[in-house]
């Protein structure tokens, strides 16, 4: 098995549950038991003791892994250190506080520990509309996983429309999908060329952001151009709708490109007009794969992009926005409560001189004795 999956926290958890369902060695750890208990498929779990959860309190979860931290080496050691394991994707949500906490010290231990893995951060990021709490403990996240040498896959949960649920069906899906198929591929022979287990430990060994993305050309409109150009423009247009966070368009260093379709078109993959709008002189150290056991899926995958600065200045900008409002609430009289009982007329208020005695609870409980 070439790529594992190590679920943190309640969203890593549920991301691990979809890789099991396909067939991919995982576990997980969380500090919530419940959470634990959800991702029924996950055959291997770790509770960290301490809390039952930590309500996105990232600093708790960094504390607790910071006292616990033997256990849980232990707990990967003993699951993924087996030397068929090559590539572990570690997928967990930023916004709260237990995948979030644990992430980053949790990756650094191990890849200094398993030097031989190659590692894959998966963080989530929150949805625009979450508090200012999940973008605090998102920003705090995601800088401390910036400083590991490690690549970053951003999940963006704003990238797909809908209520919660169908978000985070969508997302946890396609992302056990993507590790599903890069793994299958690797796994499968083609006279036109492989995409093999060393392209893939190559491709996500590239420290920076990394993002995947499809496109089906034998489902596009029959007008789909099958030229060069027309090819091209389709695999570009994925790259604008992927579930990662969006894509900067400045370097990428790495990047796969698999088509799995008809082998009549494979002479019209110009690998120039495909990257072309990553600027001139890009350092691209491509690698591809062809196989005829689809209807023409193009599978990318980009990595040691550079780092997304507009979404993370959205994010920065709601944080910021929320603060101010709470400073104006703390500062204003709006935070205060004047009781209309002040402006009462205090003769309506005068209470008889003979006080009543005070009454005890079995008082009153006696008054609802049927
Ligand atoms: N894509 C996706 N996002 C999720 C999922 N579950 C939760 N989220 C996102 O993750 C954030 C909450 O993180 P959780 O994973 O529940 O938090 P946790 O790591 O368990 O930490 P605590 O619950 O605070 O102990 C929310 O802001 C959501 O944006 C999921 O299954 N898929
Ligand atoms: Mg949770």
């Amino acid at each position: 098995m070439t790529i594992a999956v190590l679920g943190l926290g309640g969203a890593g958890g549920n991301i691990a549950n979809e890789a099991a369902k396909l067939g991919l060695q995982t576990a997980a750890i969380n500090f919530s038991q419940r959470d634990l208990n959800a991702a029924d498929a996950v055959k291997h779990k770790l509770k960290v003791p301490g809390s039952e959860g930590v309500g996105h309190d990232r600093e708790l979860a960094i504390t607790l892994m910071q006292e616990h931290y033997d256990m849980v080496v232990q707990f990967v050691q003993e699951h993924f250190g087996n030397h068929t394991v090559k590539v572990i994707a570690v997928p967990f949500a930023t916004g709260g506080g237990s995948g979030a906490g644990m992430a980053p010290i949790l990756m650094d231990v191990m890849m200094a520990l398993l030097p031989d893995k190659v590692f894959i951060a998966i963080p989530v990021l929150p949805g625009t509309s979450e508090g200012a709490v999940s973008q605090m403990n998102c920003s705090a996240t995601i800088a401390e996983l910036l400083k590991l040498d490690v690549c970053v896959l951003p999940v963006d949960n704003s990238k797909v429309a809908g209520g919660k649920s169908r978000v985070y069906e969508e997302t946890n899906n396609r992302v056990a999908g993507y590790l599903y198929d890069l793994m299958s591929f690797t796994e499968m022979e083609s006279k036109n060329g492989n995409f093999d287990r060393t392209d893939l430990c190559t491709l996500f060994r590239q420290k920076g952001i990394a993002a995947i993305a499809e496109v089906e050309l034998a489902t596009l409109p029959k007008s789909i151009d099958l030229s060069p150009q027309g090819i091209a423009a389709s695999i570009r247009a994925s790259w604008d709708e992927t579930i990662f966070a969006p894509i900067d368009f400045s370097i990428v260093r790495k990047a796969a490109l698999i088509y799995d379709g008809q082998e009549s078109i494979l002479d019209h993959f110009d690998t120039g007009l495909i990257f072309e709008p990553f600027a001139a002189g890009n350092p691209l150290d491509l690698f591809e794969g062809f196989y005829h056991t689809s209807t023409g899926r193009v599978l990318t995958v980009l990595t040691g992009l550079t780092f997304p600065k507009d979404r993370f200045e959205q994010i920065d900008a709601l944080i910021e926005e929320s603060t101010s409002r709470a400073e104006v609430a703390l500062d204003s009289e709006a935070a205060e409560y004047t009781p209309k009982t002040v402006n009462f007329d205090q003769r309506l208020r005068k209470v008889p001189v003979t006080a009543t005695p005070a009454r005890n609870v079995t008082d009153i409980l006696s008054k609802y004795r049927r």
